[in-house]
This record gives C-alpha cells, structure tokens and sequence, in this order.
C-alpha cells in the first residue's frame, strides 16, 4: 500500500532531480477525491482533444509536445500533500496546474493557487456549493477559475496559458473552437430539416 509519505517523498525527489523541461508535464491535474472524477474527466477530454499526452510516469514521458499528470490530492484529508504537490510543482517542470474540488469547503485550487503562486492556478469547484470556496480568494492571492464542473474550461484555459508562448497550440485550440462552431451549423440544420420531432426521433 502506498502512504502519503511516499508520495510526498517522491514529488520531492523529482523536484530536487534537474530534468529536461520537454521531459516533464506541463499541466498539473488535481482533485481532492476519486469521486470527483466523473466531473473532472472533461479536462482530460480538452487535453486528448488538444493533442496532449498522460504523462503516466515523471521517468517516461509521452511522445506528445505537451502532457499533463493527475492526482488525487485531499485539502483536509492530506494537507501535506497538498502542499508539498503545490509547493514543488515548479520544481518538478509544472507551467500550470488545474485544481478540481467539490463540497462546501472546496479548499484544494485556492490553497494550491496560493502555494505554488506565481504558477498560475485554474480552479475547478465541481459542485455549486463549491463555487464560492473556490473564487473567494483575497486580493493578492489571484486564482483563475471556472464555473461548476467545467473542467473542460479550465484544461482550455490552461491551454491558453501554454499558448501565449506557442503559436503551434495557439492554432490547435483555435481549430478546436472552429469544431465546436461547425457543431452548431450541423445541429442547427438537422433541427430545421427534421423539424424537432424528428430530430428529437434521430437522436434516439
Ligand atoms: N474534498 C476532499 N477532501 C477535501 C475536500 N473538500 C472534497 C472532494 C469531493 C468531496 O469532498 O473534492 O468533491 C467529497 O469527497 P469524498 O471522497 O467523500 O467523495
């Protein structure tokens, strides 16, 4: 069984291990329990969907120009390990991190944000209960964050962020909107042409 100390030991290590910026992740994904995964997976999706790879293993990356990693990290349950995952993300190659928590006291992005500040910090609150926890930051403790459950949003906007210095993935992420856009023409043709009987009956 692995302890939290392990854990904690490993990040540390990785920090302390110089290694090359193209072979670490770019992108943090934290939540603070497994069951908040089922309204995290939309910022896997953004990511596959923008070309980049899991990074599964600090000692192997994926073949992709960009990854990201994810962890469960609990606010209350581990608070150690919360801090030292925030606290070495840096270290360890992280540009951003995306931070996903749900309840009342949704703690994990705003006290990620704060620690590994001035690394930018996209919060998830994956209730609605969890909005104002996670945007109520006090000046000076900035945290991006995006509406209940929109993790798909926060992967973007963690994208956007990598971008600003990548014409490359600026591209990718604008074809993704372009997808999107062509979406709408296809819905919006196929409700007129069936009329909204028939569509309702074609998605059946
Ligand atoms: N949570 C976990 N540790 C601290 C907090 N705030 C949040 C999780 C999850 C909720 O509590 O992010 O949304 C319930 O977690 P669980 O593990 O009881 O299902």
């Amino acid at each position: 069984m692995t302890s939290v100390e392990d854990v904690v030991a490993d990040l540390r290590g990785q920090a302390e291990s110089d290694r090359d910026p193209a072979e670490t992740p770019d992108v943090g994904v934290v939540m603070g329990s497994d069951s908040d995964l089922d309204r995290m997976a939309g910022a896997s999706e953004a990511f596959d969907a923008l070309g980049f790879g899991e990074q599964t293993d600090y000692d192997d990356p994926p073949a992709e120009r960009y990854s990201y990693e994810t962890w469960v990290v609990s606010a209350h349950r581990t608070p150690d390990l919360m801090y030292a995952y925030a606290e070495t993300a840096a270290a360890r190659g992280l540009d951003v991190l995306v931070a996903g928590a749900g309840g009342k006291s949704a703690d994990l992005p705003n006290m990620t944000a704060s620690v590994a500040y001035p690394l930018p910090t996209v919060g998830v609150p994956v209730q609605e209960k969890s909005v104002d926890s996670v945007v109520g930051m006090p000046t000076g403790a900035p945290l991006t964050a995006v509406d209940a459950g929109k993790s798909y949003n926060a992967a973007l906007s963690a994208a956007q962020m990598l971008a600003v210095s990548d014409p490359d993935l600026r591209e990718r992420l604008a074809a993704l909107r372009d997808e999107r856009r062509a979406g709408v023409a296809d819905v919006s043709r196929a409700i007129h042409d069936h009329g909204v009987d028939g569509y309702r009956d074609s998605r059946r």
